[in-house]
């Protein structure tokens, strides 16, 4: 099939992406649906998890069906091969959120020191508890003494000098007791990575349900402990989100004014752009080269982090990264790390776009390095903010089409935020589940994948979700898809099941909760922990869930793999790369019951799926003793 034959409406369900995918062809701009097709059909050995490249033996291939190839150069069988890959995705996966969050302790650290004058401790007493929760005696300690402390305590977390990384401590005891028994409690962030890495090197280990539990202990080190720290220091140094009113989707950037997209996932870069787009001698020199404004959008995870503090508007999710230029709008596109297409400089350079990386781990063809450190944010933040505004007048009208109108959405549903709506405790929502009025709560996360027509499984699990009761939490690009079929507004309440609806109305919120970025999965982590711990149970008791109805990526494995193993059933939309081992598949669907009381369920269907997070929820309520209609 040629490129031509793809057509728009069949490749996402968003008419601003529709719109974009035709101009797209119009101005001769490849895009990822355009390379997926060419790569299509995907190699089935490395689909189902059977084939191998870590050493140079290799590569091998094993094909189940071949007598002769059962085995890898090395001796590697199916259960070996699969196993391994799988844990290097995972390790990837907590490396990239986990080294996210060392940014973070990094920046505390800095501002400790008195060494990054752009930055600042924005929530002292969430500062204090977190200090106090790492031991430090904080009487009598200026706010920067504290942090410094807080900071050096934090590397250790990432190190090896640890038997257990600090924020078990928020896990409940029965949960802990089993990682304890299993030998998964994290001991370091980093070392966890390190040894999933020496682990599956060749001759190593060699054991599948072995190097599972590796897979787990290291995804158990990013849940509960890089990415929690990304969380809580993002908190801590640019705000604890509140709940306020922004926009989504492309009509988010505007025809008069200079737009910067900001894409990535960290906010040490995005919240110094913020604070520069703020700048009187900016908005002036906006003005001057004929814009009447800066506006700033976000794409992807940096973008759900100024949201969520900010109340930035958000452009676009994954796969609208690519669309977001081809508006011919955009005068800087300014980027972290993850998650961000090679292609973009490439995009870039088809309009008057400016790309810009930021990171010294993230270089992109076509962009310009512009390396933003704790010491220079300030200075450099204001240099990038000053070229996008140069660039307004290189914009050519011709070649610009914003489709749409932006959408209203809500967000700033942080743990804090949550309590505070609930009037100061999370009992009216215990209660609230209780009676059934609201039969239990899903996180929704993850991406989107060309394989799949975009936001087409989130709109559908989360739509019959809420309609059946159970109120949606969601972070990452599943949180932009929805806000994006307006599910992020109060009166989608109205689209809820009666005893959802009624809550959502007396709270005056939507029955779908924008809980952040994807290190902000550990806001839900923390979340469930906290009703655990009020009913006096094991989060696997809950009549909870999480899916990923779109993903795509290392992290998302990683994002899934801790879930699990902190007690809460999991439902993929794609199927991982495991299908080559039986006994991987069987663990995976049904034997960790046995391990983590908790279990992988993959169901392409989002309707079938959302039936099968239903009945996995009303069993749960009936061995809680609530009232249920679970289908046995
Ligand atoms: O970390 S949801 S596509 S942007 S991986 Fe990436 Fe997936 Fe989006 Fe955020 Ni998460």
């Amino acid at each position: 099939m040629k490129a031509e034959a793809l057509v728009a409406k069949d490749l996402t369900i968003t008419t601003d992406g529709q719109a974009m995918i035709d101009k797209a062809r119009k101005d001769n701009v490849e895009t990822v649906w355009d390379r997926y097709q060419a790569q299509s059909k995907h190699c089935s050995f490395c689909e189902a998890g059977l084939s191998c490249r870590i050493c140079a033996m290799g590569p091998c291939r094993i094909n189940p069906k071949d007598p002769e190839g059962k085995r890898g150069v090395c001796g590697a069988d199916a259960d070996i091969m699969v196993a391994r890959n799988f844990v290097r995705m995972v390790a990837a996966g907590a490396a990239s959120h986990s080294d996210h969050g060392r940014d973070l302790v990094e920046v505390l650290k800095r501002v400790g020191e008195g060494k990054a004058s752009g930055y600042s401790i924005k929530e002292p007493e969430k500062l204090r508890t977190l200090a106090k929760e790492y031991g430090i005696e904080c009487e009598g300690k200026s706010d920067l003494e504290i942090a410094r402390n807080l900071a050096y305590l934090m590397e250790e977390d990432f190190g090896t000098r640890l038997d257990a990384i600090r924020m078990v401590n928020r896990v409940p005891s029965a949960r802990l007791e089993i990682w304890k028994k299993l030998g998964v409690v994290p001991r370091g962030i980093d070392r966890e990575t390190s040894e999933s890495l020496h682990r599956t090197h060749m001759g190593v280990d060699n054991d599948w349900v072995s190097l599972l539990l590796q897979a787990a202990r290291n995804a158990l080190a990013d849940g509960w402990g890089g990415s929690m720290i990304g969380t809580d220091l993002s908190d801590v140094l640019f705000g604890i989100p509140i709940p306020k009113e922004s926009a989504v989707n492309l009509g988010v950037l505007k025809h008069d004014e200079v737009n910067i997209i900001l894409h990535g996932h960290n906010p040490v870069v995005s919240e110094m752009i913020y604070n520069a787009s703020q700048d009187p001698r900016l908005l002036a020199l906006a003005k001057e080269y004929g814009a009447s404004g800066i506006n700033l959008a976000g794409v992807c995870c940096t973008g759900n982090e100024v949201l969520m503090r900010k109340g930035i508007p958000m452009a676009g999710n994954h796969l609208m990264t690519e669309l977001a230029l081809v508006t011919g709008a955009v005068e800087a596109l300014i980027v972290d790390y993850q998650c961000i297409m090679p292609s973009l400089g490439k995009v870039a350079q088809c309009y008057h776009t400016k790309m810009f990386s930021t990171s010294s781990k993230a270089k992109f063809p076509g962009a310009e390095h512009v390396e933003i450190t704790p010491e220079n944010a300030k200075e450099k933040a204001e240099y990038l903010v000053e070229t996008a505004i140069r660039n307004f007048k290189n914009r050519i009208k011709e070649r610009v089409l914003i489709p749409e109108k932006p959408l209203k959405q809500f967000t700033g549903f942080s743990i804090e935020a949550i309590i505070k709506a609930l009037g100061g405790s999370i009992t009216p929502l215990v209660d609230a589940i209780k009676a059934g009025k609201i039969r239990g709560a899903v996180g929704v996360v993850g991406c989107n994948n060309p394989k799949i027509k975009q936001d087409s499984g989130h709109r559908a699990l989360v739509r019959k979700l809420i309609a059946n009761d159970i109120l949606v939490v969601d972070t990452g690009c599943a949180a932009v898809a929805t806000a994006k079929d307006g599910l992020k507004v109060p009166e989608a309440a109205q689209l809820a099941g009666s005893g959802l609806k009624e809550i959502c109305i007396l709270l005056g919120i939507p029955p779908v909760l924008h809980m952040g970025s994807c290190v902000d999965n550990s806001r839900i982590m923390v979340l469930a922990a906290a009703i655990a711990n009020h009913l006096g149970t094991d989060i696997s008791d809950l009549p909870i869930a999480a899916s990923a109805p779109e993903w795509y990526s290392e992290k998302a494995v990683t994002i899934a793999l801790y879930a699990v193993a902190s007690g809460i059933t999991t439902f993929l939309g794609p199927t991982p790369p495991i299908t080559g081992s039986k006994n991987i598949v069987d663990m995976a669907l049904g034997g960790l019951e046995n391990v983590f009381k908790a279990h992988f369920v993959v169901e392409a269907d989002p309707n079938k799926a959302a039936d099968l997070i239903i009945n996995h929820i009303e069993t749960k309520r009936a061995k809680l003793g609530l009232d249920s209609k679970a289908k046995v």
